[in-house]
């Protein structure tokens, strides 16, 4: 994978610019900086590894060199999409599960919010983040992590959850840069119908875990909760049945979510 190659496999997409490195440490500190000093909506930092890769809550991110995708977009969100924050989150998850369905045949799931699973184990992984100037926001950026070969999946010492690749599950040896291009072409269709019935409909559909056991654990140290999944509510909140046989809505972003024990 190099620069070039991935500017003629994403040809006719609204890829403004491509920054690619082989080494980096953040592909999404690198967007930040980059959309800071004014890049154009749909400018992408792609890496081949990540020594400083990043995830939700200050927690590490591994990229494995040759072995998996690091990818951040840039975007400026228009004032209706605005609106939508909290689906900019969700629409890259979509367009992972998109891709790997379209590209290597597989049937992927999305683990309220946005991590991205295969046979219940997580394969990709979304953070999304912002670059403000005092009140003025400079850029969103999608972060994308995805394990492509067996090489991707860190020790499970490592790991608070159980992890995957495309190829431990079956996929076909895909180049990268075909899958990145997948997530791209889906990205940008489903960013187009943010608003729309079938975008919710679709995350709903991707649930998983839905009628099972869950923890859902809160940022702060607050208890657990525990309840049934039951879906996810038009503004992107997980709703739970709890014991009580209550319902609850869960809101986006400040949770971890795992099997009930
Ligand atoms: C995420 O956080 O899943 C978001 C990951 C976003 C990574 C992309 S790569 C491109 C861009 N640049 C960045 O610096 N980041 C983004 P979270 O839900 O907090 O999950 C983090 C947890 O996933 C870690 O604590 C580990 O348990 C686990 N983990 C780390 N590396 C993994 C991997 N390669 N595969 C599966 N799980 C992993």
């Amino acid at each position: 994978m190099d620069r070039q190659s991935i500017v003629s496999q994403l040809a006719g997409l609204p890829v403004a610019d491509v920054r690619f490195f082989d080494s980096i440490g953040s592909t999404n500190e690198e967007a930040l900086h980059w959309a800071a000093a004014g890049a154009a909506d749909g400018s992408l930092v792609v890496a081949n590894t990540q020594t400083q890769g990043r995830g939700r809550f200050g927690r590490r991110w591994i990229t494995m060199p040759d072995a998996a995708l690091a990818l951040s977009l840039i975007l400026h969100p228009t004032p209706a999409e605005m609106q939508q924050f909290g689906l900019l989150s969700p629409l890259g998850a979509l367009a992972v599960c998109d891709a790997i369905e379209q590209t290597a045949g597989l049937q992927p799931m999305i683990k309220w919010p946005n991590d991205v699973l295969i046979n219940r184990r997580k394969v990709a992984g979304l953070l999304v983040e912002a670059a403000w100037l005092g009140e003025t926001l400079q850029g969103v950026i999608i972060g994308i992590g995805l394990n492509v070969a067996p090489q991707a999946v860190p020790p499970a010492d490592m790991l608070l959850f159980p992890a995957t690749s495309l190829i431990d599950e079956g996929g076909p040896a895909l180049e990268r840069t075909v899958l990145l291009r997948a997530i791209l072409q889906a990205l940008f269709g489903w960013r187009a119908r943010l608003a729309e019935p079938q975008f919710w409909e679709t995350w709903n559909r991707r649930l998983a875990f839905r009628g099972e056991w869950v923890e859902v654990r809160e940022a702060g140290n607050q208890p657990p909760l525990t309840g049934i999944v039951a879906g996810i509510d038009a503004g992107g909140a997980l709703l739970l049945k709890l014991v009580d046989g209550q319902s609850t809505r869960v809101e986006v972003g400040d949770v971890h979510l795992r099997p009930a024990a």
